[in-house]
């Protein structure tokens, strides 16, 4: 048990320090996590597709995998983005991995990584 805890730590350690790990190394440490652990404060980075950008609206339109903090199945939706920066690197097609919070009853994208 001492040996998976450790694993999992240096799993996350490394996820947040490179973001490069593969989808399944986050999937693998969700897994580790004991009960007790609540759902919030996990940096797993969840994959999607750009479908829209509205950038006058501030908005992204991503089909998502599911989002765990939230509560949330894989789905198409718009979310806020946190930086609209974000916007202007991204076009239908698109590729990411990010992170996603309820801020004010919106859902907005707090964490973004764009995949090649
Ligand atoms: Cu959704």
């Amino acid at each position: 048990m001492r040996t998976l805890f450790s694993a999992g730590l240096f799993a996350l350690a490394t996820l947040a320090t490179l973001a490069t790990l593969p989808a399944q190394a986050a999937g693998d440490h969700a897994g580790h996590n004991m009960a007790g652990h609540g759902p919030s404060g996990k940096m797993a980075l969840v994959d999607g597709t750009v479908k829209k950008v509205d950038k006058a609206g501030g908005k992204v339109t991503l089909a998502h995998g599911p989002l765990t903090n939230l509560d949330m199945p894989a789905m198409t939706m718009a979310f806020k983005v946190k930086d609209a920066a974000w916007l202007q690197q991204m076009q239908p097609g698109q590729k990411i991995r990010f992170m996603a919070d309820n801020v004010g009853g919106a859902m907005m994208v707090t964490h973004i990584e764009m995949m090649k």
